[in-house]
């Protein structure tokens, strides 16, 4: 890949759409592209067709006919034209919206590649950005998710890393990093009298801050993952609990199917909910019981391994024929008849859904109101639910509830959230180093030892940003992105 040759691809969606985006970049695209330009007919005063060129100015659009080489109109289009420095890539940008027929884009493209330019590698427009320094890694690789997200929380934290937030955070820490260096390469070689006394315990101290900092960084990968992909709920029950009906009520479709009869579910089935802005993925299973039925038996253990796998377990019970007085130990009892079942030792978050509440008997509502209010209650929190009343609402609510504790860092909008693995593998190094240093300090090691780990927690951090990285592995990354961007 050359940086000075002159790029094009499609920045639009292929296929038959209404507009579709060519963009190229490089210095010098206008001129080679002017003499196939031509001025269009205007469509509110009819003027005459000219021969001139169209004149493009930095950031200006025109709208006008493109020509090929023997002079034919290929379409008439909107030209853009960024010039360098003001475009995307930071070179001259020329970004031609045609009609999206695929054989008028194919005959702009074969005419570009006629007058001697290449179509571009995937990303290879954001990685030209990267290169002239209009862009970090991690707001390139922001960019790029920008575009792939999709869930809800996805495009927010792809957004927020657009800001830049990332690189500025982790310069911050590694700031911090270097002047604690400083102050060990310091009484390397000068005697104390110039540099005054040798205070290791304050350094570790400061140490331990930043480190606490890193961590939280290099977490913020796995809750930002969590965030996009939505948390996990399984409703797990007994067959027949309504598990399907509270599923169905929901989402607000009739998704799954619900009937009398105790089995019905066997299948894993399996959809988003967004509530506020926050996504969820919805399980149904089907009801846990010992079965003889093959394809039964199947779905439990479908149901067990879902269980598995769950951020929220929504335990759905049926009550109608517990016992108003022994209520807390029956629930509990059936709670963990479940969970042995599943065996589920992962520590998700738990709740419960009484459901059926039109067929409670007085003394029943009474003590799964009073159970429901307890907070200290010897069980997970308690909310009821109904088909028919279809009290929905306070089961999102506290799905919410679970969110919001579940996933801090990402809610909190002053903190990073690191968005790529690459970003967190090398956060993960710098914590190592930061760790490693830490001991050093602690066990009395020389400052000349402790200030080249330090340099090279700083080096991690730096790498992190993507201000060192060798060719290849820039290449490598870029080339993951969309051809176009
Ligand atoms: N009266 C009443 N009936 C309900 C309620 N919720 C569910 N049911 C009924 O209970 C039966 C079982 O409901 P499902 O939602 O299929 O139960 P499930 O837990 O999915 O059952 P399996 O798929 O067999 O494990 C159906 O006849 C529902 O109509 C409710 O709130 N009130
Ligand atoms: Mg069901």
């Amino acid at each position: 890949m050359s940086p000075t040759d002159l790029i094009f691809a499609q920045s639009s969606a292929k296929g038959r759409s209404a507009l579709a985006l060519i963009r190229i970049s490089g210095k010098g695209c206008l001129q080679k592209i002017e003499r196939y330009l031509r001025r269009a007919v205007s469509t509110t005063t009819g003027t005459e067709l000219s021969s001139d060129a169209l004149v493009l100015k930095h950031a200006l659009a025109r709208y006008g006919f493109l020509v090929d080489v023997d002079g034919t109109i290929i379409d008439d289009c909107l030209f853009n034209f960024f010039g360098e420095p003001f475009s995307y890539t930071g070179e001259d940008t020329l970004e031609i919206s045609s009609h999206g027929n695929p054989y008028i884009v194919a005959r702009i493209q074969a005419l570009l590649r006629r007058i001697g330019m290449r179509d571009a590698e995937p990303g290879e427009f954001t990685q030209r950005a990267y290169l002239n320094g209009k862009l970090d890694l991690t707001r390139a690789e922001a960019i790029d998710q920008l575009i792939h997200a999709d869930t809800a929380a996805g495009v927010a934290l792809a957004r927020k890393a657009t800001s830049g937030i990332i690189a500025t955070h982790t310069h911050e820490l590694r700031e911090q990093l270097i002047k604690i260096m400083a102050y060990f390469e310091a009484h390397i070689d000068f005697a104390e009298d110039e540099v005054g006394s040798y205070d290791a315990v304050s350094q570790k101290q400061q140490l331990e801050l930043i480190h606490v900092k890193v961590r939280s960084l290099a977490d913020s990968y796995a809750s930002g993952m969590k965030m996009r992909e939505g948390l996990k709920v399984v409703f797990l029950g007994e067959p027949n609990a309504g598990k399907s009906s509270l599923y169905n009520a929901l989402l607000g479709t009739e998704r799954a199917i619900v009937t009398a009869i105790p089995g019905t579910t066997r299948d894993v089935v399996e959809d988003r909910l967004l509530i506020n802005g926050k996504d969820f993925v919805l399980l149904d299973t089907a009801g846990v019981r010992e079965t003889h039925d093959q394809i039964e038996k199947i779905g439990v253990e479908r149901t067990l391994r879902a269980a598995k796998e769950a951020d929220i377990l929504c335990y759905v019970i049926d009550p109608v024929h517990m016992n108003a007085s022994a209520l807390e130990l029956e629930l509990k009892q059936k709670i963990s008849e479940l969970k042995a079942s599943a065996q589920t030792n992962k520590s998700g978050a738990e709740l419960i859904v009484l459901t059926k509440s039109d067929l409670w008997p007085s003394a029943l509502s009474e003590r799964i109101n009073e159970l429901s209010r307890q907070s200290d209650a010897h069980v997970p929190p308690i909310t009821l639910s109904s088909s028919q009343t279809a009290t929905v609402g306070d089961v999102r609510k506290l799905f919410e509830k679970i969110y919001d504790a579940t996933l801090v860092a990402g809610r909190n909008s002053d903190s990073p959230v690191l968005i790529s693995r690459r970003q967190q593998d090398k956060a993960l190094l710098a914590l190592g180093a930061v760790e490693h240093a830490i001991d050093m300090v602690a066990r009395g090691d020389f400052p000349e030892k402790i200030a080249s780990t330090l340099v090279l927690a700083s080096q991690h951090l730096t790498e992190l940003v993507g201000e060192i990285g060798t060719e290849d592995v820039l290449a490598n990354i870029f080339s993951s992105f969309c051809i176009g961007k």
